[in-house]
């Protein structure tokens, strides 16, 4: 199903997202590994067997700016931005909407890279302007001692930069704490229009008081999105649970939250949806699955278009 054709360009409005006809929409799918760590993903195979197998509408490309090979380290710049804009190619060639994510996490504060970032969506937005499938994600997880407002302050000098190509797109923002803690942002929110503020979990390790803080900003009418979530520990290892991970979909039905999975590979940690040792790029099956793969195959059945 050619989604963008469909719904078109998405907008925020209050705390929603809606389509271009102002129907509300939840955005759902696949999140890849490190684009540097796993790039055989980034395919057509791929990418069409996420749409019409798996039934998902959005793919999300993660770009590590620090952590091995990454953009802003030791990572060649050329071949990453070649997987990204290959990555959004596939997304148009298919109808899916695609989240750039500036994978923020073992520099732990935006503002180390903020120079490179502005380059990175400088460059992305001018390619990509208005294209609708285009989600900007400008931090994944800040995280150490960084505070709400020094992310505001990465987020005022990158978001202008994208606005001038892309007036309308949706950009997520990162929240403190692994992008746990929208309640500080909550406080002091970001005066742009389509923003939505980002939420991380994982089912295993977090629990009742981390769904009450989303909740609570959620019925104050924040937007959130959650850009990545998985049903394991937050290490991406260790077992699943299955009673947490059934309490953060009630809550992300009772609110039409959009989520996204990590992560599409096939790696020792049961995050990663594919059985270690398994080379397939489409029509996995159980076997070739993890219980997190079979999980998000399943409810990403489930959902209705
Ligand atoms: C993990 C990867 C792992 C990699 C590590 C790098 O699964 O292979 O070695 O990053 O530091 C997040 C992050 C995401 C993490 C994931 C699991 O956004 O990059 O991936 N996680 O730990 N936040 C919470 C959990």
């Amino acid at each position: 199903m050619d989604h963008v054709g469909k719904h078109g360009a998405l907008k925020v409005s209050g705390r929603k997202l809606l389509d271009k006809d102002g129907c509300e929409v939840r955005q759902y799918g696949m999140s890849t590994h490190g684009l540097a760590w796993r790039p055989e993903f980034v395919c057509e195979e791929t990418f069409r067997a996420l749409r019409d197998e798996w039934n998902t509408n959005t793919v999300r490309l993660a770009l590590y700016t620090h952590e091995y090979h990454g953009y802003c380290t030791d990572g060649d710049k050329n071949e990453l931005m070649g997987l990204v804009i290959k990555g959004i190619e596939l997304a148009v060639s298919l109808g899916m909407y695609v989240i750039v994510d500036w994978h923020v996490l073992g520099e732990m504060s935006p503002l180390i890279y903020a120079d490179e970032a502005e380059i990175f969506f400088r460059e992305l937005s001018a390619r990509y302007g208005n294209c609708p499938n285009m989600i900007y994600e400008i931090c994944n997880e800040p995280n150490g001692r960084t505070e709400w407002f020094e992310i505001k302050e990465y987020a005022k000098r990158v978001i202008p930069i994208i606005r001038e190509n892309a007036p309308d797109s949706v950009i997520l923002v990162g929240t403190p704490e692994w992008s746990q803690h929208c309640d500080e942002a909550f406080e002091d929110m970001l005066d742009y229009d389509n923003i939505m503020y980002t939420f991380h979990f994982y089912a295993a390790t977090h629990l009742d008081s981390l769904r009450k803080r989303l909740s609570s900003c959620l019925d104050a009418g924040m937007p959130v999105f959650i850009s990545e979530c998985s049903i394991t520990e937050a290490s991406g290892h260790g077992d699943v649970d299955y009673v947490s991970t059934r309490e953060w979909f009630s809550l992300i039905d009772r609110y039409n939250l959009s989520y996204i999975c990590w992560s599409l590979s096939a790696t020792t940690e049961s995050s990663g949806i594919i059985s270690k040792g398994c080379t397939k790029l489409s029509d996995w099956q159980d076997a070739d699955l993890k219980k997190t793969g079979i999980w998000f195959r399943n409810r990403f059945l489930s959902e209705k278009n």
